[in-house]
């Protein structure tokens, strides 16, 4: 029996309609290939892996003004969803292997079912907090916050495959982490919400120890609540993930990836975790493929109680001569 105790289950949403390039439906199963159940298992966790989501396309998905692929985004996060909610009715912490990131509407919502005062912690480059009128792409994986925050409601129009979503969280709940490449509305957005950020800047000021006591000193000032982590690989340097969509220069080290979700896993609140954006057919040599799925994996692994530090059996007994 080792110290850690996390049942986990995994979903794979092989899904890639929110944002227009190929390959990135293939990070499930590169993760997995890469050892993440057996690995999770040697660390002492419960695994049930749910398999992959079937989403496909829904034929005549017109785009709703600049937004691409509407109703097949929105189906797709209605099956999601409904994963996420069987998983935590299970009793499972929930691992959500991508996939783009417009899945985090699915799977936050899903979480929200269960877990009604989650909060949210966003590791990625990009705020992803566009609403479908100021997206300058119309791919939806550079929205999905602005769905589920309770204070935009009334920017958001009414779209086909969109209807069933009701935003689950309000701006307080939420913490950025690793912010580098944002739109001009979206700024507007995180500064008007007054939502917690700690952008590049922040973390060259800091360090990542004090910005993540601050995370947690944010988050739980009054009561304990579960985790949501929405961990997108693109946060991470190019150096150490270069296989992802929209890579952006100057990100967190390997270093600073592992210790986010260390410092999240000692928290004992987490609940659900995102790993998104890992696409293999972005890397430009196998090594680089290997590098980015190494570096999800271990995000994962770290999570669920792996510890640069060591660890061994809480009974452990050292040989007697
Ligand atoms: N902010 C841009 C670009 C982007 C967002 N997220 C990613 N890229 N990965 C957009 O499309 O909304
Ligand atoms: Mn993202
Ligand atoms: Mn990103």
């Amino acid at each position: 029996i080792r110290r850690c105790h996390h049942s986990v289950g995994i979903i794979g949403a092989p899904f890639s309609r929110g944002q227009r390039k190929d390959g990135v439906e293939k990070g499930p199963d590169y993760i997995r290939t890469a050892g993440l159940t057996e690995k999770l298992q040697a660390q002492g966790c419960q695994v049930k892996d749910y398999g992959n989501l079937k989403l496909d396309d829904v034929p005549n998905d017109e785009p709703f003004r600049k937004v691409r692929m509407p109703k097949t985004v929105g189906l797709a996060n209605q099956h999601l969803a409904d994963a996420v909610h069987t998983v935590k009715k299970e009793g499972r912490a929930c691992v959500v292997l991508g996939g783009d990131h417009s899945l985090a509407i699915g799977s936050i919502l899903g979480h929200a079912r269960s877990q009604r005062d989650l909060c949210l912690v966003w590791v990625d480059a990009h705020a992803d907090i566009n609403t479908p009128l100021t997206s300058p792409t119309g791919n939806v994986h550079g929205q999905p916050v602005s769905y589920l925050l309770k204070e935009l409601q009334s920017k958001i129009p009414v779209m086909p495959g969109f209807s069933w979503i009701k935003p689950c969280i309000t701006a307080k709940d939420i913490v950025y982490i690793g912010l580098r490449d944002l739109d001009p509305e979206e700024h507007y957005i995180v500064k008007n919400l007054g939502i917690k950020s700690f952008s590049m800047t922040e973390l060259d000021r800091f360090g990542m120890g004090r910005v993540m006591e601050e995370t947690c000193d944010h988050l739980f000032s009054k009561v304990n609540r579960p985790i949501h982590l929405s961990y997108d690989i693109d946060a991470l340097d190019p150096l150490v993930a270069p296989a992802t969509g929209t890579p952006a220069i100057g990100g967190l080290t390997y270093r600073e990836g592992i210790y986010v979700a260390e410092e999240i896993c000692k928290t004992g609140l987490l609940s659900a975790v995102d790993l998104v954006e890992v696409n293999p057919s972005r890397g430009k040599t196998e090594e680089e493929v290997r590098s980015t799925v190494n570096a999800a994996v271990s995000v994962v692994l770290s999570c669920f109680g792996k510890a640069r530090e060591g660890s061994h059996p809480i009974n452990y007994q050292l040989p007697e001569p």
